[in-house]
This record gives structure tokens, sequence and C-alpha cells, in this order.
């Protein structure tokens, strides 16, 4: 997966004209958005065929499946259908419910990317528990696309460590969360940015500046 800037959009707007409006401003510059729960439930599954279609741009799922297989493969089913490119899926459910969307990625020629640990202060709860063993499964089903938490840099590393070189580890946590663009970047190959994008004042500029910071 190409991402221009190393930068993914997430997308957590709640209506079309609100997400038109910030990708219109932002295209020149990414070109892989994430498309989760926030904008699907409020404007439905097509608004991923929309954006992707319209904007010609990489579209990542964010539904963090975690049921178990059969209704996995479900989801993985219509989310790929609907021209998704790529799925994000929980790693704690297990191998099983794991395995299910890969099957599902491999009919329909697409991605997953496993969900390892969380960027948000919960995730010490219970997943931070299970971390390297999600990793490691993930590893030993032979996924190469990972998703890790730019807000705990020294887990981050631990995750790289696990998954190797050569897997893609996007990340993110960076800005509102307290990530560092530059600092995850040394452990992700690419970073998930959503409101210091979409709610800022001028999201092009907002852009520009993280691609500054991460270059300088
Ligand atoms: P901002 O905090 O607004 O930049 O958004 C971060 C985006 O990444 C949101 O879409 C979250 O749902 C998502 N996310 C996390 O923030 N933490 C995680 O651990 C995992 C995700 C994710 O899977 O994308």
């Amino acid at each position: 997966m190409e991402v221009e800037n190393n930068i993914i959009l997430a997308l957590d707007v709640l209506n079309m004209d609100d997400a038109i409006g910030i990708v219109e401003k932002v295209s020149d510059y990414i070109n892989t958005i994430k498309i989760g729960y926030p904008l699907v439930l409020s404007e439905g599954l097509e608004s991923i065929a929309f954006i992707k279609e319209n904007f010609n741009c990489k579209i990542i799922a964010d539904f963090k499946v975690a049921d178990i297989p059969e209704t996995n493969e479900k989801i993985a089913n219509l989310t790929f259908e609907t021209g998704a490119d790529a799925l994000i899926v929980h790693g704690f459910v297990g191998e099983d419910s794991v395995k299910a969307c890969m099957d599902s990625a491999r009919i329909y020629r697409k991605q997953i990317f496993l969900l390892t640990e969380m960027s948000h202060p919960g995730a010490s709860m219970f997943i931070r528990k299970h971390t390297e063993e999600i990793a490691e499964m993930g590893v030993k089903l032979g996924i190469n696309k990972y998703v890790g938490p730019s807000t705990k840099l020294d887990r981050l590393e631990k995750i790289r460590n696990i998954i190797g070189k050569k897997s893609f580890l996007i990340s993110p946590g960076v800005g509102v969360q307290g990530g560092d663009p530059k600092e995850t970047l040394k452990f992700a190959d690419a970073l998930i940015v959503g409101r210091s994008i979409y709610l800022a004042h001028d999201p092009e500029e907002a852009v520009k500046d993280i691609i500054n910071r991460i270059k300088f």
C-alpha cells in the first residue's frame, strides 16, 4: 500500500457534505482515507464507494471487526463488495475470527489490517496485556499489515520488532491524542490522523504542517 506523504486521513465526520468538503481540501496530499462507523452509520456503506470513486483514493474500512468467524465473514464480504481496499480487524477475538476476514480478503483480493493494541488510555486495562501475543498470532497467520498506537512508542516499537521490517504498520493517535508524527514514523510506516486535520480551521494547512513536521 503506497500511502502518499505517510498520512492516512481518518474521515470521522457525520455527513457527506462535510466529508466531501474535507477530502476536496486535502486530496492533493492524501491518497488513503480511513472510513469507519461515524460516516457509515450516518450516511450508509455507500459512502465508501462514493469517496473512493470521486477522489480516486484507497479506502481502509475501520470496522474493528470483532465477532465470531461466521459473522466476521459476512461483515468482511459486505465491506469488500462496497469497494473498500482494506479492513481493520481486531486480533483479540482469536485466530478463527481473524482467519475468516483473511479468507474473505483473499477471495475479494483485498487486504486486512490487524489491530494489535489501541491508542486510548483504557487500552491498558485489557488489550495491552495481550498485544505481543496478538502480533505474534498475526505473524503466524501470515498477516503483513498492522495497526499500533502512536501514543505509546515503546509499545509501537515492540509491535514493530515482532512483525518485522517488511510488515506495514499504520499508527493512530497522532495530534489530538498526543502522538508525535516524526517520532511515530521511527516505527510506523504511516500515520492515521483525524481531528487534527478535519477539525482544523484550514485542513490543507494542517496536512502541510504535519508533512513539514515529518520532514524537518
Ligand atoms: P484522531 O484521534 O481524531 O486523530 O483519530 C484517530 C482515528 O484512529 C480514529 O478514527 C480512531 O477510531 C482510530 N483509532 C484510534 O484512535 N486508536 C486505535 O487504537 C485504533 C484506531 C484505528 O483502528 O484506526
